[in-house]
């Protein structure tokens, strides 16, 4: 495949879009960035709910290609995620089908898989992007709806994905887990390139992380697609480990992939309504 030239980003506005939309042009790339809030500085930004699959298939028209960044990047209620990821994630599948555009990068995650006991420390053991899924929230399960997704539009449609289960994209490490996890900009940027130009990817699913050192996550799907990555998060170990210690080995951030967010509630605890004393 000839690399595509015109990329739809949805998402654009948020962290992962921001550092897209930075990197991709040096790629060659021209950018038709969209979200559902107004770009700072980028008046010809699209403005649109995924949910909305009239203005999904406009933003698609004359593509040629597609980073599927935007919807709720959290755990939230069932609803909320119903319509920001799933129905979101299908207008946009369908309107690439109908609009003839045959590559997608979907943005999954780590939390597809959360539930997954990490290797042994020492074991040397890495953890490939092959293993069945087991989602840690409802968004989780919402990025296992799109990998599904991905993977029947592929087969039947001939619409071509990569899905990438990305640890932590920030501009830096901010936690221990962060470590294992980090994906650095320039290493997301060179990954998504990797993705939008390898041919016949069919559906791929890969690990999106940088070369740390700490890393529990095998990334040779990603290396097969082309992508090399060039920085390791070791280079804020010393820093964080002198400010956090070392994670205890029952902590949950050493025990599953998904860490912390495999004990979230999709809405906070509420103090029950005290009872009405009689004649109240
Ligand atoms: P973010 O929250 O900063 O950006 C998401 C963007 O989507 C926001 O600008 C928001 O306005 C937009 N959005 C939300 N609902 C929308 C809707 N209904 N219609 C149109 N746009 C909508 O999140 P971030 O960190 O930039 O993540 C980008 C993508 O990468 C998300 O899909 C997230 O699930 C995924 N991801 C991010 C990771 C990270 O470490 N940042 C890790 C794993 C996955
Ligand atoms: C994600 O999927 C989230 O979108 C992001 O906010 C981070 O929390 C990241 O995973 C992570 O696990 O660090």
């Amino acid at each position: 495949m000839t690399q595509p030239r015109t990329i739809l980003l949805t998402g654009a506005a948020g962290g992962v879009g921001t550092f897209l939309r930075q990197s991709l042009p040096g790629y060659g790339y021209r950018l038709r960035p969209a979200d559902l809030r107004p770009l700072k500085g980028e008046p010809d930004a699209l403005v649109f709910d995924v949910r909305d699959a009239e203005a999904v298939r406009a933003a698609v028209r004359g593509v040629d290609a597609i980073v599927h960044l935007g919807g709720i990047a959290l755990e939230d209620t069932f609803e909320a995620i119903l319509g920001a990821n799933i129905q979101g994630c299908h207008n946009l599948y369908e309107a690439a089908r109908r609009e003839g555009v045959r590559r997608i990068v979907f943005a999954s995650s780590n939390h597809a898989v959360g539930f997954v006991p990490l290797p042994e420390a020492g074991s040397g053991r890495l953890i490939g992007s092959d293993i069945p899924t087991r989602p840690d929230t409802y968004y989780g399960l919402s990025k296992v709806f799109g990998e599904g997704l991905a993977s029947l539009y592929a087969d039947k449609y001939g619409v071509q994905s990569v899905s990438i289960r990305i640890g932590s994209c920030y501009p830096a490490p901010t936690t221990v887990r962060m470590l294992s996890t980090w994906l650095s900009p320039a290493d997301c940027g060179r990954l998504v390139h990797a993705a939008l130009s390898a041919p016949d990817v069919g559906h791929t699913v890969v690990n999106g992380i940088s070369a740390n050192t700490r890393a529990w996550w095998d990334l040779s799907t990603a290396r097969a697609l082309g992508y090399v990555p060039q920085d390791n998060a070791e280079a804020y170990a010393e820093a964080l480990l002198a400010a956090h210690g070392e994670l205890p080995p029952d902590h949950v951030d050493a025990r599953l992939i998904g860490g912390y967010f495999t004990e979230l509630e999709p809405e906070p605890e509420r103090e029950p309504a005290p009872e009405l004393a009689p004649g109240e």
